[in-house]
């Protein structure tokens, strides 16, 4: 079994889409084996996005993810990275297939609802930053 870092973001929270997307997440067949809603805050938004650190949209970014709760989990299925960027769809919006997430609930390429980790090494990274061992269950 893989395990995937996902997050539910301020945009969809606020939007109270936060529970559409959790039933979505078990009905695709994702065990969740950690899970919380949190306020991430500005350093750790930076902290968490610092492969992103020179692009253009870093400021907006980061202030958009620390700009309201969000929802922290841990995902764990059969190539569960790769199955939960599927779910997701593209990171713009615009581009993402019918029925994915961020189809059904982004607004924009910005506040686009959802993050996965892109790859496992990552999501062992993105996973210890949000959670301690034992809150993995
Ligand atoms: P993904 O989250 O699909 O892996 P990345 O890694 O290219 O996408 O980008 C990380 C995050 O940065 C995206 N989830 C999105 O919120 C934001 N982002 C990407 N491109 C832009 C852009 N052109 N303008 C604003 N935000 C962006």
């Amino acid at each position: 079994m893989e395990r995937t870092y996902a997050m539910i973001k301020p945009d969809a929270v606020k939007a109270g889409n936060a529970g559409n997307i959790i039933a979505r997440i078990e009905t695709e067949g994702f065990k969740i084996a950690g899970m919380k809603r949190i306020r991430v805050s500005l350093a750790q938004a930076q902290a968490f996005y610092a492969v992103h650190k020179a692009r253009p949209f870093f400021g907006e970014l980061t202030e958009f993810l620390s700009s309201g709760p969000v929802v922290a989990m841990v995902l764990e299925k059969d190539n569960a990275v790769k199955a939960w960027r599927d779910l997701m769809g593209a990171t713009n919006p615009a581009q993402a297939e019918a029925n994915t997430i961020r189809k059904l609930y982004a607004k924009s390429i910005g506040e686009n609802a959802a993050h996965g980790s892109d790859a496992p090494e990552t999501a062992a990274e993105e996973i210890s930053f949000f959670f301690a061992a034992a809150e993995l269950v």
